[in-house]
């Protein structure tokens, strides 16, 4: 689903259905695009396609919240945890002024992690993953768990997932999160050796700035990268630890960069 007004991006979604399911997705789609904090949409359009293989299956990254007081706070964390996972700072720069950008994106920007550049073919939509679901029984555990921890919602399963298939790319390195909600002030980031990272308070109440930029491996084929987040189908059907606060320190030791 995604819907806009005048062009302008509201809200997008996207799930993977048995048949049977189908119909009530769509109503639910529906639903979410007219009642969304970023504004009435003009435009909803959804689309239906019908899977001709069985997707891949994957694991959710390992998840935890680390303390945050402040957007000041998450960008110098988030820089940390990106660093360690070796993207430059001058990616983290240009990342953070595509999540802090005046123009909304549909999609996710891909930023070199290495120089910095964008990479994405079409920067003023960026690239939207799709075809990607989570297994009944593992989002009934992964709700179990997040319960636990006071976070059982949509938008925490829904971003989990994502993140965990564009991880699963061969040369996508990490991921900024930001939420465009104007509400939702938690984003993350996420790498192969800390996992899905949360961030409290990465941005002010009452912004409807936000977005997403994958952090592409030097020499990487940006084209099969950008194949694998729309088209690929990846079914998220096994769960990997979910934890509560984590200090910056138990995650990625006291090695600074
Ligand atoms: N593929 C690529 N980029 C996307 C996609 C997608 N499927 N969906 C959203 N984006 C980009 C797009 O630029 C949006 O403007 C931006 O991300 C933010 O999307 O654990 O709600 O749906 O509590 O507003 C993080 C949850 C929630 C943190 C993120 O993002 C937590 C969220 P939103
Ligand atoms: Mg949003």
């Amino acid at each position: 689903m995604r819907a806009s007004r005048g062009g302008a991006h509201i809200s997008g979604a996207e799930g993977l259905f048995t048949e049977g399911e189908v119909e009530k997705a769509i109503k639910d789609f529906l639903r979410r695009a007219k009642n969304h904090p970023r504004g009435e949409p003009g435009e909803i359009f959804i689309s239906v396609e019908k899977l001709r293989a069985k997707p891949k299956e994957l694991s959710t990254l390992r998840l935890c919240t680390i303390e945050c007081g402040s957007p000041a706070a998450a960008r110098r964390l988030a820089g940390r945890v990106l660093r360690a996972e070796g993207i430059s700072s001058k990616a983290v720069a240009a990342a953070f002024a595509v999540v802090r950008g005046a123009r909304a994106m549909r999609g996710a920007a891909l930023v070199s992690a290495t120089g910095g550049a964008r990479l994405e073919p079409d920067m003023a939509r960026g690239v939207r993953a799709s075809r990607l679901g989570i297994d009944k029984k593992a989002v009934a555990a992964l709700g179990r768990r997040l319960s636990r921890l006071g976070i059982n919602t949509m938008t925490v399963k829904e971003a989990l997932a994502l993140a965990s298939k564009a991880l699963g790319a061969k040369g996508v390195l990490a991921e900024l999160c930001v939420s465009d909600d104007p509400h939702y002030t938690t984003g993350y980031v996420a790498t192969e050796k800390s996992g899905y990272v949360r961030i409290p308070n990465i941005k002010k109440r009452g912004s409807t700035r936000g977005g997403r930029v994958y952090f592409i491996k030097h020499g990487a084929d940006v084209g099969r990268i950008v194949e694998y987040l729309e088209r690929k189908p990846v079914l998220i059907a096994r769960l990997s630890e979910c934890k509560g606060t984590r200090t910056l320190d138990e995650l990625i030791g006291s090695a600074d960069s």
